[in-house]
């Protein structure tokens, strides 16, 4: 499918701007256009791929090119008032080619957590193409400022949005090193693993045509009815030569072993199924109470067959509990078959609980002489959903 992505702040810029890399290096075609917006002018100078023109540096007027720290309100104020400037650059770009918005951001920070909401709203007001979000959740050794940003932005930004596609920078941190120094792989691994998602369906001229194909459209309505989503993803290396694939069968090279070698594809690609779903996800969850999911299969197409995909989908279905479940493949001539699952509108978080348990305290402390305050918090714990004051 192709998207128009909206980098906001650091973070939001970084990953765009990856995820440009990766569209360029495997021919993906995800990326229709690519935006950055910040109230830094350092942090849009970094860049390596987006195009200058298509850099907007927000707030000059109040903090003139120096960024908002991590206030978030301020973050959320510049983008309001500077929404028009963030238009044209949306205006320049050709939205009847793309099937939906990506806006994504650092919830932990100032400009994209306060920002990025923002320019949803801003996006779902005018367009009728969906708006997602890809909100990156703050590592927890961060600090509690970025805890509250992340709890107060997500909050927001999954109203504003289409559907909530999340990463938690903490659940990603290799062990003895910090975050900062691991984000070049972070986010490696992020453009990969919603490339492929993304990338399914995307097939260009002269490419291999998928057996079972996802398209768009069953990408848009596996996020449709909202929530929060998450991506599990595993992959195996295998040998790009074909002389003992698909080519052998023509030729009978291989003596007649079709059937071991469909048992074998089959088994390889419900393994894959298993390790994406009960793996490291790009949001930790159970996966059980799942509303809808997407598994996608990518690999070269012998590696492929609609018999793995259907019992991966099965299995998918048993374990989530969900009776929407959507498969199917993504063929790629890269030397690994990777499985890549969508789960949508998740509700058993233990993050998202633990986040906004944080927050509540940390605005307990803040405010705890305001009674207005605290019998916002009294209502808010008493809220099944456990909600906080939005943004805006
Ligand atoms: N995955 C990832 N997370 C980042 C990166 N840079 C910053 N973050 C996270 O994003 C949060 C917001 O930081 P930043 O994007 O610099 O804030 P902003 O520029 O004010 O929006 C931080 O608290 C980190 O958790 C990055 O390159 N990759
Ligand atoms: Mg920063």
């Amino acid at each position: 499918m192709k998207l128009a992505m909206i980098g906001f702040g650091q973070a939001g810029g970084k990953i765009v701007d990856r995820f440009l890399d990766y569209d360029d290096r495997t021919n993906s075609g995800i990326v229709r256009a690519a935006i950055a917006v910040n109230s830094a002018k350092a942090d849009l100078m970094g860049l390596e791929n987006i195009p200058q023109e298509n850099r907007v540096l927000i707030g000059q007027a109040r903090v003139k090119g120096h960024g908002v720290g991590a206030d978030n309100e301020l973050g959320a104020e510049v983008a309001e008032e500077d929404i028009d400037e963030v238009q044209n650059a949306i205006d320049a770009i050709p939205t009847h080619e793309v099937d939906a918005f990506l806006v994504v951001a650092g919830m932990g920070g100032g400009t994209g957590s306060g920002g990025a909401p923002v320019l949803a709203k801003h996006l779902k007001r005018i367009y009728t193409i969906p708006v997602y979000g890809l909100g990156v959740l703050p590592g927890t050794d961060e600090g509690g400022i970025y805890t509250l940003n992340a709890a107060r932005s997500f909050q927001t930004f999954v109203r504003e949005v289409d559907n909530l596609l999340v990463f938690d920078n903490d659940s990603w941190r290799q062990t003895g090193e910090s975050v900062e120094g691991g984000y070049d792989q972070i986010n490696e691994e992020i453009v990969r693993r919603f490339g492929i998602l993304f990338g399914a369906g995307e097939v260009g001229d002269g490419q291999e045509v998928a057996e079972s194909v996802v398209d768009s459209s069953e990408i848009i309505n596996t996020l449709s009815g909202g929530g929060v989503s998450t991506v599990g993803f595993a992959s195996e290396e295998v040998d790009l030569n074909t002389s003992g694939g698909l080519l052998s069968r023509f030729t009978g090279d291989d003596g007649g072993n079709d059937n071991l070698d469909a048992a074998n594809t089959t088994n390889r690609i419900t393994s894959l199924v298993r390790k994406a779903a009960l793996g490291r996800l790009t949001l930790p969850c159970e996966i059980e109470g799942t509303e809808r999911a997407l598994l996608v299969l990518s690999g070269p197409s012998e590696y492929l067959n609609r018999k793995g995909i259907e019992r991966g989908r099965k299995w998918l279905e048993e374990e989530t509990g969900s009776m929407e479940v959507r498969g199917g493949d993504f063929p790629r001539q890269e030397p690994e078959v990777a499985a890549a699952i969508l789960l949508s509108g998740v509700t058993n978080v233990p993050r998202i609980k633990r986040l906004q348990q944080v927050a509540i305290e940390a605005q307990d402390n803040i405010d705890d002489i305001q009674q207005e305050s605290e019998e916002n918090l009294e209502s808010l714990v008493e809220d099944d959903e456990d909600e906080l004051e939005p943004l805006f």
